[in-house]
């Protein structure tokens, strides 16, 4: 299942405690250290990612505490600095304030939670007039914040065809996505997306004949590729040619009842499961193909050659 949306309370470290402390003997002066400030929690994006798995269910990330001060004037530690990363275009809304939070496109990093600042310690509160100051700070919280996390990644490039024509598999080994592959129609429900050099592919449940109309599983899905720069469209080769074609514009018609904008995108036949088929054939099924679109090519999840020559299609799509 894709998951765009999450639920996140984010806390920042707590400051760790200020030390009452003195020194030995007669100079007998405070020597109490300050407390580590909290770590803070930025966020930053990760041009790689292409779900929020990771932050699926509602989930409580915290950050270190700071460290106690100690005798000595010793300060304590900081705590360490959390950098959680999410998918190119992310938006968080806070719960409650409804403040929106837009994820930065470059490397910046934002701060949404400050950690606590450390407590001081007795030192600290020495003066003329209390040269044996007692008392010490405790360590300040951290900010909690919670935010619904909505992921807006938009796809460069799509897959269609029927189902099982071998699009989640393409999309397995083109990119370091992990969508179900099943020998039978209908395995993807929802939408996969994967990274290649970040250009983002997605792969959508198969379209079938009345798709349009509510068959199948309808055709909702396409709205996830309304916005690629090109189609591949994805054409099983195990099966004889006329049935093949049939196959493609049944998809194509599907397509055009959707949006006439999908419909005029650029696109790319991909002649699937092409080991399964003599390579005789496959000439003869490529010029056949090329008639109706001259850009159609051979491919296999066992052929490396054809997966770099996709690879390369789609880098300069
Ligand atoms: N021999 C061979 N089999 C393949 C190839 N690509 C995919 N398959 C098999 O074809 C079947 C369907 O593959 P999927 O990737 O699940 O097909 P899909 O188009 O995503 O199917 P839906 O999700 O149902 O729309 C699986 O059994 C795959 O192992 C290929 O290049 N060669
Ligand atoms: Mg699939």
């Amino acid at each position: 299942m894709l998951i765009d949306e999450a639920y996140i309370i984010i806390s920042a470290g707590k400051g760790g405690n200020g030390f009452v402390a003195f020194f030995p003997g007669k100079k007998s002066g405070p020597c109490g250290g300050d407390g580590g400030n909290g770590g803070n929690v930025y966020i930053k994006v990760n041009r790689n990612m292409t779900s929020l798995a990771q932050y699926a269910g509602k989930h409580k990330i915290e950050a270190d505490d700071g460290g106690n001060g100690g005798s000595f004037n010793k300060t304590g530690e900081n705590g360490e600095d959390l950098v959680l990363e999410f998918p190119l275009g992310t938006e968080f809304v806070e719960t409650g304030t409804k403040k929106l939070i837009q994820l930065p496109s470059d490397d910046r990093l934002i701060l949404v939670c400050q950690g606590g600042r450390g407590g001081f310690g007795n030192d600290h509160f020495k003066s003329s007039v209390n040269r044996t100051p007692k008392r010490a700070e405790k360590g300040h919280p951290g900010e909690t914040r919670t935010f619904k996390v909505i992921m807006k990644l938009i796809a460069d490039v799509g897959f269609i065809g029927l189902p099982n024509a071998g699009k989640s598999s393409l999309l397995n080994e083109l990119t370091a996505a992990s969508a179900r592959v099943a020998p039978y129609p209908f395995t993807t429900l929802e939408p996969n997306l994967g990274s290649l050099d970040r250009i983002i592919i997605a792969d959508i449940p198969g379209l079938i004949e009345g798709a349009s109309s509510g068959k199948g599983l309808g055709i909702r899905f396409l709205k996830h590729i309304e916005k690629v720069k090109l189609l591949l469209h994805c054409v099983a080769a195990d099966e004889d040619t006329k049935q093949m074609i049939k196959n493609y514009k049944t998809v194509r018609k599907e397509l055009t009842a959707y949006s006439t904008t999908l419909a005029t995108k650029k696109e790319i036949i991909l002649l699937t499961k092409s080991d399964l088929v003599l390579p005789s054939e496959r000439t003869a099924k490529l010029k056949s193909f090329k008639k109706l679109n001259s850009l159609v090519y051979c491919v296999s999840i066992y052929d490396l050659e054809a997966l770099g020559k996709v690879t390369q299609i789609i880098k300069e799509s």
